[in-house]
C-alpha cells in the first residue's frame, strides 16, 4: 500500500516523558481505566470536513493549506484519492472512527441524480478503506446549508422545493450511512433558523423541522438503519437565531413533537459557549434528562465571539467532560468527534497531526485525572455533605411527598427561621480539583 504522506510516522504511545511531537504521552489505547480500555471511553473520531476540506478558507482570505495529495481538479477521482489519504491519517493517528457530510466527500453534479452517482463512486472507496483498515464510521450527516438552494434553510425553508431537495439528500445520506455501517446519524441545523422575525412564520418552520425529522426516522426504520439519531445544538451562525439553540431548547422540541425516544443530543463545546453555556453544563443537562448521545470535541476562543472550532487542549475542560461521562456510564453509541480545525496559518500536513495528538492526549489525561478523583470520592463526598439536609428530617419528608405548603408553613412557624446553612466552599472545591491536576 503506497503511502501518501510517507514523511509522517505512525503515532504511538511513548509515555509522559516523551518529547517526540509525533507520539502520545497519555493516550494509551489499551490501558484499562475504570474497567475498560481507554479507547472505548472515547471512541475518538476524525471529522472529514475539517481534516480534508476547506483548507484554511475564511471570510477574509482563500485557502492557505499545503495538501500535496490534492489534484488540480476537484473531480470524483480526486475525491477518491482524498478518502485514501484520510484513512492513512486516521490509521497513523490510531483514530478508530470518522464522520463526514455527504458533500465533503464527493463533488456535487449538475443534477441530483449525477450528485448521487458521484457520491456512490466515493462511497465504494470508503467501503474498501473501512474493510482494509478497520476504521469505522461514527455517524453520517448531510450538508443542508452550503448550496444557494438552502439560503432560507432546508427543513425550515419558506420554499417547499428546498425542503423536498433536503429530504432527498438525507434519504441518500441515510442509505450511505447504512451501507458504511455508521453507528449514528446527526441532524445539524446549518441554516435552520431566521435572520429577521418580520419575514418569518416561526410556527410553520418549526413544525416543518419536526415533520422532516420524523420522515428521516421513519425512512431509517424502513431501510433497517438502526443507528442512533443525534440533534446538535448551535445558537447562532449563520442565522441570527437557530431553532436548535441549546440542549434545553432542543430537548423541549424533541418532546413537544414526539421525537424524544428517537433522537439524542450531540453536544459541541464551541456551540455551548456561543449559547452562553459551558460544555459541561450542556452535557450534564442532557445526561440528567437521558439525552446524552455524542460529543463534538473542540474549543472556542473566549476573546473571539464566533465559532473557531479549535482543538481542545484545556485540561480543566477535559476533566469536567470525563467526570460527567464516567458518572453517566460513558457513551452508548457516541464518541468524541474532533469537530476541530488547525488554524489558518498552521498550514502543513504535520499540523493536522499535532492538533489531533494534542486533543487525544488532553482527553486521555483528563480521563485519568477524573478516574482518580472518582476513586478517591473527593468531590462526591463534599457535594453529598452540601445536600445532607435532604437526607433526613424535614428534607427527607419533603422528598418523600409527605408535605404541602400548609404543613411547611406550620413547620416554619414552629421553628422560627432557617438553620444549618453550610458554606458553598467554592474555592475549596477549586483547590481540591487543582490537587489532582498539578
Ligand atoms: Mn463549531
Amino acid at each position: 500500500m503506497a503511502e501518501y504522506i510517507p514523511n509522517i510516522p505512525q503515532v504511538k504511545f511513548e509515555g509522559p516523558q516523551s518529547t517526540n511531537p509525533f507520539a502520545f504521552r497519555h493516550y494509551n489505547p489499551d490501558e484499562v481505566v475504570e474497567g475498560k480500555p481507554m479507547k472505548d471511553h472515547f471512541n475518538f473520531s476524525a471529522a472529514f470536513w475539517h481534516t480534508m476540506r476547506m483548507n484554511g478558507v475564511d471570510p477574509f482570505g482563500s485557502a492557505t493549506m499545503s495538501r500535496p495529495w490534492e489534484g488540480p481538479v476537484d473531480d470524483v477521482a480526486n475525491a477518491q484519492k482524498r478518502v485514501k489519504v484520510f484513512f492513512e491519517i486516521c490509521q497513523k493517528l490510531q483514530m478508530p472512527y470518522f464522520c463526514f457530510h455527504d458533500r465533503d466527500v464527493a463533488p456535487e453534479g449538475a443534477t441530483l441524480a449525477e450528485t448521487n452517482k458521484n457520491l456512490d463512486e466515493v462511497v465504494k472507496v470508503f467501503k474498501d478503506e473501512i474493510a482494509r483498515t478497520g476504521v469505522k464510521m461514527l455517524w453520517g450527516t448531510a450538508n443542508l446549508f452550503g448550496n444557494p438552494r438552502y439560503m432560507h434553510g432546508a427543513a425550515t425553508s419558506c420554499n417547499a422545493d428546498s425542503f423536498a431537495y433536503a429530504a432527498a439528500q438525507v434519504k441518500k445520506a441515510l442509505e450511505v450511512s447504512l451501507e458504511l455501517g455508521a453507528k449514528g446519524y446527526t441532524f445539524w441545523g446549518g441554516r435552520e433558523g431566521y435572520m429577521c422575525l418580520w419575514n418569518t412564520n416561526m410556527k410553520r418552520e418549526v413544525d416543518n423541522l419536526a415533520r422532516f425529522m420524523h420522515m428521516a426516522v421513519d425512512y431509517a426504520k424502513e431501510i433497517g438503519f438502526t443507528g442512533q439519531f443525534y440533534f446538535e445544538p448551535k445558537p447562532k451562525e449563520p442565522t441570527k437565531h437557530q431553532y436548535d439553540f441549546d440542549s434545553a431548547a432542543c430537548i423541549n422540541f424533541l418532546r413537544a413533537y414526539g421525537l424524544a425516544d428517537k433522537v439524542k443530543m450531540n453536544i459541541e463545546t464551541n456551540h455551548a459557549t456561543l449559547a452562553g453555556h459551558t460544555v459541561e453544563h450542556e452535557l450534564e443537562y442532557c445526561a440528567m434528562q437521558g439525552f446524552l448521545g455524542s460529543i463534538d470535541a473542540n474549543a472556542g476562543d473566549m476573546l473571539l465571539g464566533w465559532d473557531t472550532d479549535q482543538f481542545p487542549t484545556d485540561i480543566y475542560m477535559t476533566v469536567k467532560i470525563m467526570l460527567i461521562l464516567l458518572k453517566y456510564g460513558g457513551f452508548k453509541t457516541g464518541g468524541l468527534n474532533f469537530d476541530a480545525k488547525v488554524r489558518r496559518d498552521s498550514w502543513t500536513p504535520e499540523d493536522v497531526f499535532f492538533a489531533h495528538i494534542g486533543g487525544m492526549d488532553t482527553f486521555a489525561k483528563g480521563l485519568k485525572i477524573a478516574a482518580q478523583m472518582r476513586a478517591d470520592g473527593v468531590l462526591d463526598e463534599m457535594v453529598q455533605k452540601r445536600y445532607s439536609s435532604w437526607d433526613s428530617g424535614i428534607g427527607a419528608e419533603i422528598e418523600a411527598g409527605k408535605h404541602d405548603f400548609k404543613s411547611l408553613e406550620a413547620y416554619m412557624l414552629a421553628k422560627g427561621n432557617v438553620e444549618g446553612i453550610v458554606s458553598g466552599n467554592q474555592e475549596l472545591y477549586e483547590n481540591v480539583v487543582n490537587r489532582y491536576i498539578f
